[in-house]
């Protein structure tokens, strides 16, 4: 098993925790998306994560975000998403237009269905098939045909400012967030239970003593 490489992704979350506060409802996609969120984002309240679990649904992150604004329009309203999971509901962008719903949406965008690509790199040898998303749509131009303000953020350490100022614009607003499209670990193997999961990774602790996970395969080696 490859170590893990945390690059683009992990900063680039850091620095999406670091924009929103204690009554921000954030929902992902499904997804490395929501793998990332589900490992290091803390919401501080209960009720403020919203996710697509068990047979997660693709396409899940934005209209949820839809939702939860109209519901609770005085909470800052964040979506992560994939690249492929928004573009299933991206005519959502007419919607949120036409009925002003000032929802962030970042698209984490890796041009890969990245966890499906994670399963072929890791589990089949390698074997690419079909999960490259190529050069095309452009994200910010999408949006704007829409009337939507958009932005891209090519760089992490952009992303905290991109997303306070959009949260702040009071504005619908698609923030296109490259990200490299590395894998994300620990995992459960397909086929596997919990406590087989498999990779670690460092990250600085908010908490001591929290749980860090171990990879199994590693230690049989003695490693
Ligand atoms: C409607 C639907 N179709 C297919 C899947 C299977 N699936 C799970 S994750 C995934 C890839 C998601 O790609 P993307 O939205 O780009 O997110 P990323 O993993 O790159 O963050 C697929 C195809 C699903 N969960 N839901
Ligand atoms: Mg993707």
């Amino acid at each position: 098993m490859k170590p893990l490489i945390i690059k683009n992704g992990l900063i680039t979350f850091v620095n999406l925790k670091k924009a929103v506060d204690n009554e921000t409802i954030l929902t992902t996609d499904v997804g490395q998306n929501q793998m990332w969120m589900a490992h290091f984002y803390r919401t501080q309240k209960p009720r403020k994560f919203i996710s697509s679990g068990g047979l997660g649904t693709m396409g899940f992150g934005f209209p949820s975000a839809i939702g939860a604004k109209v519901a609770l329009p005085e909470n800052d309203v964040v979506s992560v998403c994939g690249d492929g999971g928004f573009l299933m509901v991206c005519q959502d962008l007419a919607t949120v237009k036409e009925y002003d719903i000032p929802v962030v949406v970042c698209v984490l965008d890796n041009r890969y269905l990245g966890m499906v690509a994670q399963w072929q790199k890791l589990f089949y040898d390698e074997r690419m098939s079909h999960t490259h998303l190529g050069e095309v749509p452009d994200f910010v131009k999408l949006a704007e045909a829409f009337g939507v303000r958009a932005e891209r953020v090519e760089k992490p350490g952009e992303t905290q400012e991109a997303l306070k100022n959009a949260i702040k614009s009071g504005e619908p607003t698609l923030l296109d967030i490259i990200i490299d499209p590395d894998e994300i670990l620990p995992m459960v193997p397909p086929g596997c239970g919990l406590t087989e999961i498999i990779g670690e990774y460092k990250v600085e602790r908010e908490r001591p003593g929290e749980v860090t996970y171990k990879n199994p395969a590693k230690k049989a080696e003695g490693d």
